[in-house]
């Protein structure tokens, strides 16, 4: 059985959605954030984040994008990308290294500031920067959208999903709405979603 190391509010959100929408058990074990991470957990995720997974043969990977894009290719019959080859692969991947090279990590850069800058007074700038980013980032995936339902391909990929839960990590939401009218377009439809709606109730993304 799939193990999913995670978190509520964490990048565990896509990885559950995946392996939901996949219909396969898996055991779900919640991380605490601790100041001395466990050494077990350690051993499966040397940077003591979440979310990582244990397949069922026993060999854990972290990285959220390279968890996903291993359960779109091991559940094909779930939908949870464009199919190898297909139009929509070429997005797919593009987005998916993206968001969690681009995005994911200025929204690290946000909440983590501490472990960005030497200079204890330079916390607001570090931030301040992140968010600039961050903008950057969603100006360009809203770009991405225009005139599409979807991120990549003709139907939902967890690629709409994982740009979903990002944005819903921006400091002002409400700006991010106005902002990028073409994720909000998308994150209402998600917003209605049953599966989207339930995985919410435990990890409070959105009001
Ligand atoms: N590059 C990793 C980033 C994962 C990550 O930063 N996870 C956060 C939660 S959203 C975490 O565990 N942070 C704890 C820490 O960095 O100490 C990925 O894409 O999975």
């Amino acid at each position: 059985m799939y193990k999913l190391y995670t978190r509520p509010g964490s990048g565990g959100f896509v990885v559950e959605a995946a392996l939901a929408m996949a219909g396969v058990p898996f055991e779900q074990i919640d991380v605490p954030k601790k100041e001395t991470p466990d050494p077990a957990f350690l051993a499966i995720s040397p940077l003591s984040q979440v979310p990582a997974l244990t397949l069922p043969n026993g060999h854990s990977l972290t990285e959220s994008a390279a968890i996903c894009i291993l359960l779109a290719e091991r559940h094909p019959e779930a939908g949870l990308a464009p199919e190898a080859g297909s139009p929509g692969r070429a997005d797919f991947l593009r987005w998916m290294a993206f968001m969690s090279s681009v995005l994911y990590p200025a929204v690290l850069r946000l909440y983590y500031a501490h472990r960005y800058t030497a200079d204890g007074e330079g916390l607001r700038p570090v931030k301040q920067a992140a968010v600039a980013e961050m903008d950057r980032g969603f100006a360009i995936l809203d770009q991405a959208l225009a005139g599409r339902d979807w991120l990549a391909g003709e139907t939902l990929s967890l690629a709409d999903i994982y740009l979903v839960m990002l944005v819903a990590w921006h400091p002002e939401v409400e700006r991010a709405r106005n902002a990028w009218p073409n994720i909000e377009r998308l994150w209402a439809r998600l917003r209605g979603n049953e599966l989207m709606r339930k995985l919410n109730a435990t990890h409070e993304m959105w009001a």
